[in-house]
């Protein structure tokens, strides 16, 4: 059993829970907890009891950002040796639906973090934004690319150029998470919103992910083919017997997750 020092992790069913466990850095991400999360993901994807993960913080911070003292003094030969880059494509990498649950702030690399997952569940607490201009830098582990993906040029430069930081209303109305609930109720969503994913196929979650990623990724026609691909591979397994099935004798599916 792998000792985790800045993550905590809990099983709860099918549901992998793993909780950023900074607090006197409000969860900023250092070598470390890269180092920690990335791997427990990358095992969490191969774990065939865990059919979704869910990617949290504290109340007051999901994460505040890279970890600015740890960075601070560093050239930039430095910063190329220490490729804090491959290990975040890891993250992004898994293959399993990963939701981020956020509280409070949610800022640069924790903002970026957030926008690796595929859905971002919000309290009304949540505060988003990339700082780094303020700091003389950009974001580097995939904010440019994805904030614009998700919400289009002319906001994400707005957001990456100024530094804004924005509440979870905005941060709704402009698609960047999918849903915002009260700070009382935030587990407890989240928890039903994961165990609903996790109850499905997990030979056809990964395949909707595949999909779904491919819609970013590829041209239309290539992204069709993907889909296409995927949508049928699903007829050999069992869940997909199962699932139709149980549609035609009026009951509910037990999938076996093959
Ligand atoms: N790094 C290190 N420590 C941090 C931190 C951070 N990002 N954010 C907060 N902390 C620490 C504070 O220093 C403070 O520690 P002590 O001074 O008590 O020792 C403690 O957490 C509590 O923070 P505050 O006292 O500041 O709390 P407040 O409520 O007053 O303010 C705040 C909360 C979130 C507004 C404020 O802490 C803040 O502005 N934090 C910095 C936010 C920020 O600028 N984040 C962006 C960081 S740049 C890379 C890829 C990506 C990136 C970098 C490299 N490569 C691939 C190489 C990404 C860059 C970033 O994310």
């Amino acid at each position: 059993m792998t000792e985790y020092e800045t993550i905590r992790l809990e099983r709860r069913g099918r549901v992998a829970w793993v909780t950023l466990d900074r607090p006197e850095a409000l969860n900023a991400l250092n070598a470390q907890l890269m180092r920690e999360l990335v791997g427990l993901a990358s095992e969490l994807d191969r774990d065939d009891a865990v059919g979704a993960i869910v990617v949290t913080g504290s109340e007051r911070a999901f994460a505040a950002g890279a970890d600015i003292k740890e960075m601070a003094d560093k050239s930039t030969a430095e910063m190329r040796e220490a490729d804090h880059f491959g290990p975040w494509l890891e993250f992004a990498r898994v293959r399993k639906p990963v939701i981020a649950v956020v509280s409070g702030f949610a800022l640069g690399g924790g903002f970026e973090l957030a926008l690796m997952c595929d859905i971002i569940l919000a309290s009304e607490t949540a505060t988003f934004g990339f700082p780094e201009i303020g700091l003389g830098v950009i974001p580097g582990i995939g904010g440019t690319q994805r904030i614009v993906r998700a919400i289009g040029y002319p906001k994400a430069a707005e957001l990456v150029l100024t530094g804004r930081r924005i509440d979870a209303a905005e941060a709704e109305r402009i698609g960047i998470v999918s849903r915002v609930v009260t700070a009382e109720r935030l587990l407890e969503e989240a928890a039903a919103l994961a165990e609903t994913i996790a109850a499905q196929s997990l030979p056809a979650l990964i395949a909707a992910k595949a999909a779904l990623d491919a819609a970013l990724e590829t041209p239309l026609e290539a992204g069709l083919a993907i889909e296409a691909e995927q949508f049928t591979a699903l007829f050999d397994t069992a869940d997909q017997k199962e699932g139709m099935a149980a549609f035609r004798e009026k009951r509910k599916p037990e999938f076996r997750h093959r």
